[in-house]
């Protein structure tokens, strides 16, 4: 990879953790509310894998930890950021939040609540590819909580039957909320899971962004080519607790984080590019000046500027902003 890629790999993964540590002090400041998922820690996963997909074309899906994906996958910061202050010139024009981002012109097709339930939506993107004739795959992102949902199952089965180009990519951050994956899952090791239905698959180091991105190609290689699914894991780890209301993380050690910390994506990746000589220590230094300054001169400005929706709106985006009384009647006698 050329130095001039990997300096700027470098200043994204530190622009997406600022993003959300400003995110987390917005919050405090009671800008932003509702709930508030942070990817601290997590930034090679997301930043790697997407490094090697095809921007605007290859669909990709997350759950609710989402504003980095949203970004890299090509939707604009401003409007990520102007969404969780809720307003109108958000990326879902302030009603969805946090957890809803979407950006159909990135093909970023969200951000969604509910634990496990991209899974079938991207199975039905990656069929809607084959359909249609393209080379184009869709990108599933998902933790490893989420793989005891059903969903996982029932997709995992039909994609694989049916060779949809699909690569789940499993964020195995060790934890869901507050449980550690040994007390939940009976195979901890999440790329095991999906040999039961015959799909190719394979676990990574998730915090060196050089792993993630060879890892990354080889698998999109496979789905791309038309080998089917594949399901990728990267062993990673939040370093925040699991939203806005778990701050403290009571339900692990001190010694764990201070583990996981020593192997911080972002860390590792500068002390390989100072080595390596292709940045300085000045150089990085000027590098997060550059993104602080972005972030607070541009986004956060972009966002508190813009103007929340009007209450006369409310129905705006609403797909029936008629309703039929027949439909109403019998919930209200529910
Ligand atoms: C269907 C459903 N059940 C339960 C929840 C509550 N819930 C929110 S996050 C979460 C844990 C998910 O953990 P994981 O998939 O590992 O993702 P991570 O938060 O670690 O990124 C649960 C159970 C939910 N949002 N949706
Ligand atoms: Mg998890």
């Amino acid at each position: 990879m050329k130095a001039a890629d990997q300096k700027r790999l470098l200043r994204e993964m530190i622009f997406f953790r600022r993003f959300e540590e400003r995110c987390f002090e917005a919050y405090m400041e009671h800008k932003i509310g509702g709930f508030l998922h942070l990817y601290s820690g997590q930034e090679a996963v997301a930043t790697g894998v997407l490094e090697m997909t095809r921007r605007g074309k290859d669909y990709v899906i997350t759950g609710y930890r989402d504003h980095v994906h949203a970004i890299k996958a090509g939707a604009p910061a401003r409007e990520v950021m102007a969404e969780l202050y809720g307003k109108e010139t958000g990326s879902s024009r302030g009603r969805g939040g946090s957890m809803h981002i979407f950006d159909p012109t990135a093909h970023f097709m969200g951000g969604y609540a509910l634990v496990g339930q991209p899974f079938p939506l991207a199975a039905g993107l990656a069929l809607a590819c084959k359909y249609k004739g393209t080379d184009e795959i869709a990108v599933c992102f998902l933790g490893d909580g989420a793989n005891n949902q059903g969903t996982f199952h029932e997709t995992m089965n039909m994609a694989s039957l049916w060779h949809l180009p699909v690569l789940f990519v499993c964020e195995n951050n060790q934890y869901a909320i507050g449980t550690r994956i040994d007390r939940s899952t009976a195979v901890t090791d999440q790329y095991k899971r999906v040999c039961g239905y015959n799909i190719s698959s394979s676990q990574h180091d998730g915090q060196d962004i050089d792993t993630v991105m060879d890892a990354a190609a080889k698998a999109i290689e496979h789905v791309r080519s038309g080998k089917g699914p594949y399901f990728i894991e990267f062993l990673t780890y939040r370093q925040r607790g699991h939203s806005m209301s778990d701050k403290t993380a009571a339900y692990r050690s001190k010694e764990e984080e201070a583990e996981w910390a020593r192997r911080d994506p972002i860390t590792l990746y500068r002390d390989k590019l100072v080595k390596a000589k292709v940045v300085t220590d000045a150089d990085v230094k000027a590098m997060e000046r550059d993104v602080s300054n972005e972030i607070e001169n541009d986004i956060v400005k972009f966002a508190e500027e813009s103007p929340v929706p009007k209450v006369e709106d409310l129905n705006k985006y609403v797909l029936d902003d008629n309703p039929d009384p027949r439909w109403i009647g019998p919930l209200q006698n529910s």
